[in-house]
This record gives C-alpha cells, sequence and structure tokens, in this order.
C-alpha cells in the first residue's frame, strides 16, 4: 500500500483578526490535493520551537513542507509543481499546457508574491507612505489587463497557476489595494471552488483544535 502524501504544517498559529489562519501557506498544497483528488494526510511542526529536525527539511525554519515516500520537497511554488505532475486536473502534459501552467504559476510567486509580501510587511508598521505603493499597483494593473481578457492564466482552463494566483490575491490587504474589477471576480471565482473550502475548512480545524481548552 502506498504511503499517502503528507503536508506539513504548523501545530498552531495565531487567530484572531489578524493572525495567519486561513492564509498559511500549506492551504496551497492542501487544495491542489483536493482539486486532483490525491490522498494526503497532515502532520505538525512545533510553531514555538522550530529544531534541528524541522530546518533539516525547510532550511528557513518555514511551512510548508511536503513528503512523498522518501522524497521531502519545500517551498509551497515547488510543491505546487511537483503535486502537479501527478494529475492533469493541475497541469496539462502537452508542452504548450504545460508551459503556460509553469510560467503563470512562476508569474504568481515571482512577479506579483515578490511584490505583494514586502508592501504587505512594511505596510504593517504603518509609516506614513509605502514606497512599494507605486509598484504593487503596477504589477496589479498589468495582471487586471490579463485578466479582463480570459477566465484562467493558462491553457484554456483551471491548473494549478490559477490555485496560486488567486491564493496570492485573495489577501485582504492585496484585495483592497485598489480598483481591480478583473482581479476581484477572478477571485472570488477560483476561490468559489469547492475544493478551496475544503482546504481552507480542514487548516481552520487544524489550528482550532490546538487551542488551549478553556
Ligand atoms: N517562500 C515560502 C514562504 C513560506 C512562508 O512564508 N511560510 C510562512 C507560513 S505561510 C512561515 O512559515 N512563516 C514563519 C517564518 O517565516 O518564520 C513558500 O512559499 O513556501
Amino acid at each position: 500500500m502506498t504511503e499517502p502524501l503528507t503536508i506539513w504544517t504548523y501545530d498552531w498559529v495565531p487567530g484572531g483578526k489578524s493572525g495567519p489562519r486561513g492564509f498559511v501557506r500549506d492551504l496551497r498544497l492542501r487544495w491542489a490535493c483536493e482539486e486532483a483528488d490525491l490522498d494526503y494526510a497532515v502532520r505538525s511542526v512545533s510553531f514555538h520551537h522550530r529544531g534541528a529536525e524541522h530546518f533539516a527539511r525547510q532550511p528557513f525554519g518555514q511551512v510548508p513542507f511536503l513528503e512523498d515516500g522518501d522524497i521531502n520537497v519545500f517551498e509551497s511554488g515547488a510543491c505546487l509543481l511537483y503535486l502537479a505532475r501527478k494529475s492533469e486536473t493541475l497541469m496539462p502534459t502537452d508542452p504548450k499546457g504545460e508551459a503556460e501552467t509553469l510560467e503563470w504559476t512562476i508569474a504568481a510567486l515571482n512577479s506579483i508574491e515578490m511584490v505583494t509580501v514586502p508592501w504587505w510587511f512594511i505596510g504593517l508598521s504603518k509609516g506614513a507612505d509605502n514606497p512599494l505603493e507605486g509598484w504593487v499597483l503596477q504589477r496589479l494593473t498589468h495582471l487586471e489587463a490579463v485578466l479582463a481578457e480570459r477566465e484562467w492564466l493558462a491553457a484554456g482552463r483551471f491548473t494549478v497557476a490559477d490555485l496560486l494566483m488567486a491564493d496570492v490575491l485573495r489577501v485582504p490587504k492585496v484585495k483592497a489595494a485598489g480598483d481591480f474589477p478583473a482581479l476581484t471576480s477572478y477571485v472570488e471565482r477560483i476561490c468559489a471552488r469547492p475544493a478551496f473550502k475544503r482546504a481552507h475548512d480542514g487548516q481552520m480545524a487544524h489550528f482550532a483544535q490546538a487551542d488551549p481548552q478553556s
């Protein structure tokens, strides 16, 4: 019998309005498995005490990471592409469809999230102007033009690139960055998929069961 895939995340993260629950990146992997009907288990590393074993699997002490038998993968984007090779639901196998999926998956990470994460982080300090504001708005404007013209990023249908891009764009601060109707309806559409809800519910339940009982 083959072992199910194991998605590793923290045992607990803070909840509430400003906590990261519902946005921890293990959700991307859960979502991909749900879309592709891949069997998976979820296991935890300590949020408070990140030990040598954790760093041996994720060199930055972050989550998620993925275990598939004796194969270990870190970086959510790499994990998604690894999973995508197991199911055409996530990535077509024809060269053109695959190339489009790869380019938009990397674009989500390297052209959008690479800008939105530092912008969001700087914004937390509530200083006057955020020096990355213009850069974020420029990237979102360009993406808006793409998504005003089509329903999906790659291959004319849902792929792992949409999963990742929607996950990057659904962060509340990013959603509120400006008036981007095509991006808004794209995120709503992609996140309305039942697989997203199952993944989200799964993550919320995982962290809630570790809350101290009052
Ligand atoms: N580039 C990494 C980023 C991972 C990341 O930021 N993980 C967060 C949780 S979503 C984390 O572990 N944060 C704690 C930390 O950075 O120490 C990926 O996509 O996997």
